[in-house]
């Protein structure tokens, strides 16, 4: 495979290679004191010409604000199967979904973002005919082993829309940054999944009184080679195991599931984080304590439990792990960056979505959150799927605009303006999604 990675965020560029970083956002080489003084907000002008428009809002302009005009740069670079997706590595792949191309209700298959800790299981290697799944762990009173065709003769079939997003989505907007992928906006998805319930599978095999967390183990192996690592075994408490949404699926949107995301089983734990879906799944443990697998311990997937200055180094046992993913929206309509007549309304749309609960309220605004107003909302279609939501905006002159959407959840949380909580690894940003609009 060729292309570059983006590895890194937009801070990190800026402070390691000035000029560099201005040619990857801009474009083009700029004045690096022009630049300076664009992120401290006293560039407005140099902004605006860069921008190709006067910016009507810029007193409301957070200062150190990225225009959302600047965002979303790199070029689609082709996997199989996933070409419109942008990259972030190649080994192991990593790849996203730009929010405008995540406008489909359901997630269609080349448009499901991959997140890979290992490498997958060669395709042409994988015979679903002998494909097996082990149920054990020390709190299963009776280990089974299910072949597919045993799995979907033996319980019933359930089909849910699920969103699964990726806990380090948005990390890229950290400051300092936090390592690992430089996800923008486009690691969640919300495809149609259908398999058999995990709870019926658990019960069938007997949970015992002390259980208290489940575990998964993938096909997948090892970056270094070692037959002997495992890349990642991560799990649930057993209330999210035993919900009627949390499936054991062998189709996607009616067909197989797309080698990259799980051929041809994986678990799927809608509104968690996406970590917690075990795809190539081949073994499930029950566990009598909490599961305690590679990238279930230490920092991975945690958050400290108390927040912390940016920069803070937390201990190991200060975090906490990362169960329902937080309130959060994405606009998938227009695309970022588009031109519009000031004659007309501006009719936008997107998603929205709240881990375990569900989405209450949807705002938008055009004057950097200083005002918002209502957009219309629809229903979930089943528990754990996200929400469309449209709404229409005006322009009261032309000029550069960015349109920002907030959602709030039932339990009344809004997402946060601009950044949440910094946290070491870069997790759980859910910030209001931005877009550049040019009024002309
Ligand atoms: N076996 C296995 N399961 C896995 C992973 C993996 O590397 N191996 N990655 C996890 C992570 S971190 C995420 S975000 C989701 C990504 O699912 P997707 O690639 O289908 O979008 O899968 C999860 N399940
Ligand atoms: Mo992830």
């Amino acid at each position: 495979m060729s292309g570059k990675k983006h590895q890194r965020g937009i801070h990190e560029l800026y402070d390691e290679d000035a000029v560099k970083a201005d040619r990857v956002l801009w474009g083009r080489e700029v004045d690096p004191l022009t630049r300076r003084g664009f992120l401290k907000k006293s560039g407005l002008l140099a902004m605006s010409a860069v921008l190709g428009a006067h910016i009507p809002f810029a007193h409301k302009m957070p200062g150190g604000l990225i225009p959302a005009a600047l965002a979303g740069t790199d070029e689609p670079f082709a996997i199989p199967g996933k070409e419109d997706l942008i990259v972030l590595n190649d080994r192991p792949i990593n790849a996203e979904t730009p929010a405008h191309l995540l406008d489909d209700e359901v997630t269609p298959a080349h448009r499901l973002f991959v997140r890979n800790n290992g490498v997958p299981p060669e395709r042409q290697k994988i015979d679903p005919k002998s494909w097996t799944l082990e149920i054990a762990g020390e709190s299963c009173e009776r280990p089974t082993s299910f072949t597919l065709d045993e799995l979907k003769a033996q319980f019933k079939h359930y089909t849910y829309r699920l969103q699964i997003e990726c806990g380090g989505n948005g990390r890229s907007e950290f400051n300092p940054p936090a390592k690992g992928n430089q996800w923008t906006v486009g690691a969640i998805g919300c495809p149609a999944w259908t398999g058999v319930r995990l709870k019926d599978v658990l019960t069938h095999c007997g949970i015992k009184d002390d259980a208290v967390y489940i575990g998964y183990y993938g096909a997948d192996t090892h970056l270094s080679g070692n037959p002997d690592k495992v890349p990642i075994s991560r799990g649930v408490p057993m209330s999210k195991a035993l919900e009627n949404e949390t499936l054991i699926a062998w189709a996607m949107n009616g067909e197989d599931i797309p080698h990259l995301n799980g051929y041809p089983l994986r678990l799927v734990c809608g509104g968690w984080p996406a970590s917690t879906s075990g795809k190539w799944l081949r073994k499930i443990v029950i566990r009598s304590e909490v599961h305690d697998g590679p990238k279930m311990t230490g920092q991975s997937y945690r958050v400290p439990c108390k927040s912390v200055a940016p920069g803070t180094r937390v201990a190991d046992e200060d975090m906490c792990i990362i169960e329902s993913m937080p309130v959060k929206s994405i606009i998938t309509y227009p695309k970022s960056g588009i031109l519009h007549q000031r004659s007309e309304a501006l009719a936008l749309r997107g998603h929205a979505w709240a881990g375990d609960r569900r989405v209450r309220r949807m705002y938008v605004s055009i004057d950097f959150g200083a005002t918002w107003s209502r957009a219309d909302l629809n229903a979930p279609k089943n528990r754990l799927a996200w929400q469309r939501w449209q709404a229409e905006v005006e322009f009261p002159e032309s000029g550069y605009y960015e349109v920002w959407a907030r959602a709030v959840d039932s339990a009344g949380t809004s997402q946060p303006m601009v950044l949440p909580g910094w946290n070491p690894r870069g997790y759980l940003n859910n910030a209001c999604h931005r877009i550049a609009v040019r009024v002309v």
